[in-house]
């Protein structure tokens, strides 16, 4: 796949998340996820909802990124659209939650984050879903996380990005001021609270050229 990371593009930011990386945290494979604690900023979005960020969390984001681009068996998948069958845009796979995660890393992440939130959570992330943003035109449309649980309880969805920045964008749901999180590489954001079912989330396509990007989201059991 001639996907590799433009690595100059994000000396910037990984510059940051290095320095983050080697602060105390947990090195695994070349990356790093330092503790979250007193770094996670919280914005209360409204109607039960939240998100939580933490810019440059994860060291060693451009090897994890090559990695995970070889790692991942990465999948195109087609939906029914109108009377149409279409590609989705980008390529996407789904680890259970008795699948082992394709890179130590991600299990440290994952790690990090269940020590982090499981006292406001009240239980552990299981699974992960991983995208792969091919260029500007891969996208994923307004929707929130609402096959399962998500639907009618409070949980989070923790999101790791790699890779090119991208817009996250957040709207309540039946209208209302969007939120913007530009995500960039080694970037966490987390939605939690009732943002699944109140607010919903998407990223859109850009004319502008932007490189490939990977996006893990964490979710507990049962939310999809
Ligand atoms: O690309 C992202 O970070 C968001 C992905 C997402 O919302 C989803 O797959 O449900």
């Amino acid at each position: 796949m001639a996907l590799a990371l433009q690595g100059s593009l994000l000396d910037l930011v990984e510059g940051d998340a290095a320095a983050v990386g080697t602060a105390g945290g947990d090195s695994v494979a070349g990356a790093a996820t330092a503790p979250l604690g007193g770094r996670v900023r919280r914005t209360v979005l409204g109607r039960g909802a939240w998100v939580d960020s933490l810019p440059g969390w994860l060291g060693g984001a451009d090897d994890l990124f090559e990695r995970l681009v070889t790692a991942v068996p990465w999948r195109g998948e087609r939906r029914q659209m109108y009377d149409r069958v279409v590609d989705v845009p980008r390529l996407v796979c789904f680890y259970d939650e008795d699948d082992a995660l394709p890179d130590p890393a991600l299990t440290a992440a994952r790690a990090a984050l269940d020590a982090h939130y499981v006292s406001e959570l009240g239980e552990r992330f299981r699974t992960a879903g991983m995208c792969f943003y091919r260029d500007g035109r891969d996208s994923v449309a307004w929707h929130g996380d609402t096959i399962g649980r998500g639907r009618r309880e409070d949980t989070m969805v923790a999101i790791v990005s790699l890779g090119a920045p991208r817009l996250l964008l957040l709207r309540p749901r039946g209208g209302g001021q969007t939120v913007r999180h530009s995500l960039g590489h080694g970037d966490l954001v987390v939605m939690g609270g009732s943002c699944q079912r109140t607010w919903e989330h998407c990223v859109p396509k850009t004319a502008r050229p932007v490189g490939p990007r990977i996006s893990v989201q964490l979710r507990p059991r049962g939310v999809r």
